[in-house]
C-alpha cells in the first residue's frame, strides 16, 4: 500500500478524506490531460469534474463512484474545478469546491448530496463572500462548522489583501506576494451557517505564529502558508495544516480553537515528485492517516497526479511523525 497510487485508471489529486458510515470517502481533484504549458498561474490544472473514491479498509479495494459533479452543471463557474472537500450535517452531504467564475475570479461553490458518494447538486451561485481556492470544511465536536480556504499566486489570495479583488495587487512591483520582513499572507476562515451553504461570520485571517508569538514572515517560504488548508483535531488541540507552495513542504500549526491563533509545529511531509503537494489527515479505526498526492503515476507531469495514503503518528508532545 505505502507509496502506491490508490487508483491508476484516472489521475487524482488534492485528496480530502473523511469517514462517513464506517468507510473512508476521498474527495479528490480529477486531473486531466491538456496542452496548456505549466505556468505560475496554474492554468495547466484545467479540471472539469469530480469523482468520489471510497475504501472499506486502508489498503483494500478502492471504489470509484464515477462523476459526481461536472463543470457544465455549475451555472456560475467557467473553468478549473480545483481541490474540493466535503462535510456531513443533519442528513446531507456538502461538497465544497473552488472554480473561476465568469470573470475569471476564483470563488467557492457548494453542492448538496443525499449520500457521501454523491451525486451532488450545485447551488446557483458561489458562497457569498467567498474567494480564492482550496476549501477545507471542519465540523467541530459541538456541531459548529467552519470553512478554511485560500491559496496564493494562481489561487489569487494575494489579490484580496484589501478585502476586495485587486487583480494586479503585487504584480505592480514585479512580485506575486508580499516580500521581506512583513507578515506573510494568511489563510482565511469563516464559520458556516446552519444551512452549510453560507458564511455565518465575517471572513477572518488565520494567524500562524512562530514560537515567539509573531506572525510568520513573508520571506519565510519554508513555513509560510501557500495553499491546501486542512483542519483536524487531535487530543483536544486544533491542527491547521497546509502546503508551503514553492518550497513544497506540508506543514502544520497547533491552536486552541478553530479561529486560532495557531503556532507553527513542524513539517509533515518533505517535497514529493511534482510541484504541488496537498493532503488531508483523518482518523480511521484508531489509526491516523495522511492522504497526499505526487506525480509518480504520470512520470512527473505536474498536472497529472495520483492520490496515495500513509500512516502518521503523534509523539508524546503532539508532534506529527511519519514513523513511530
Ligand atoms: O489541483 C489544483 C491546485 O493544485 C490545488 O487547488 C492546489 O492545492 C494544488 O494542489
Amino acid at each position: 500500500m505505502a507509496d502506491q497510487p490508490l487508483v491508476t485508471h484516472i489521475y487524482t489529486a488534492d485528496p480530502s478524506a473523511h469517514v462517513f458510515n464506517g468507510k473512508v470517502y476521498i474527495y479528490p481533484s480529477h486531473d486531466v490531460k491538456t496542452n496548456i504549458q505549466d505556468n505560475d498561474n496554474g492554468d495547466q490544472y484545467a479540471m472539469v469534474d469530480y469523482h468520489v473514491l471510497s475504501l472499506d479498509e486502508i489498503g483494500g479495494a478502492v471504489t470509484d463512484h464515477g462523476e459526481v459533479l461536472s463543470l457544465s452543471q455549475i451555472p456560475w463557474a467557467s473553468k478549473q474545478l480545483w481541490a474540493p472537500d466535503a462535510a456531513y450535517k443533519d442528513g446531507k452531504y456538502y461538497l465544497y469546491f473552488p472554480a473561476r467564475d465568469q470573470a475569471g475570479v476564483f470563488r467557492i461553490g457548494v453542492a448538496v448530496g443525499e449520500k457521501p458518494e454523491g451525486p451532488f447538486v450545485p447551488e446557483a451561485q458561489p458562497i457569498k463572500g467567498s474567494y480564492s481556492i482550496d476549501p477545507a470544511s471542519f465540523v467541530d465536536d459541538d456541531g459548529e462548522a467552519y470553512l478554511y480556504f485560500g491559496g496564493i499566486w494562481g489561487g489569487q489570495l494575494q489579490c484580496w489583501s484589501s478585502g476586495s479583488y485587486e487583480a494586479d495587487k503585487y504584480e505592480i512591483d514585479g512580485e506575486k506576494e508580499p516580500v521581506g520582513d512583513v507578515p506573510a499572507l494568511q489563510p482565511r476562515v469563516a464559520k458556516l451557517g446552519g444551512d452549510m451553504k453560507s458564511f455565518a461570520s465575517p471572513v477572518q485571517n488565520l494567524a500562524i505564529l512562530d514560537d515567539d508569538g509573531r506572525p510568520l514572515k513573508a520571506h519565510d517560504h519554508d513555513r509560510r502558508f501557500f495553499e491546501a488548508a486542512w483542519m483536524h483535531k487531535y487530543s483536544g488541540k486544533y491542527y491547521f495544516s497546509y502546503s508551503t507552495g514553492d518550497t513544497h513542504f506540508l506543514c502544520y500549526a497547533i491552536g486552541d480553537n478553530p479561529f486560532g491563533p495557531f503556532t507553527y509545529g513542524g513539517r509533515i511531509l518533505e517535497p514529493v515528485m511534482g510541484w504541488t503537494t496537498h493532503h488531508s489527515i483523518v482518523e480511521f479505526k484508531d489509526r491516523w492517516w495522511l492522504f497526499y498526492h505526487d506525480t509518480t503515476l504520470s512520470g512527473g507531469q505536474n498536472h497529472l497526479r495520483c492520490v496515495k495514503v500513509r500512516e502518521i503518528f503523534y509523539d508524546s508532545e503532539g508532534k506529527i511523525r511519519l514513523e513511530k
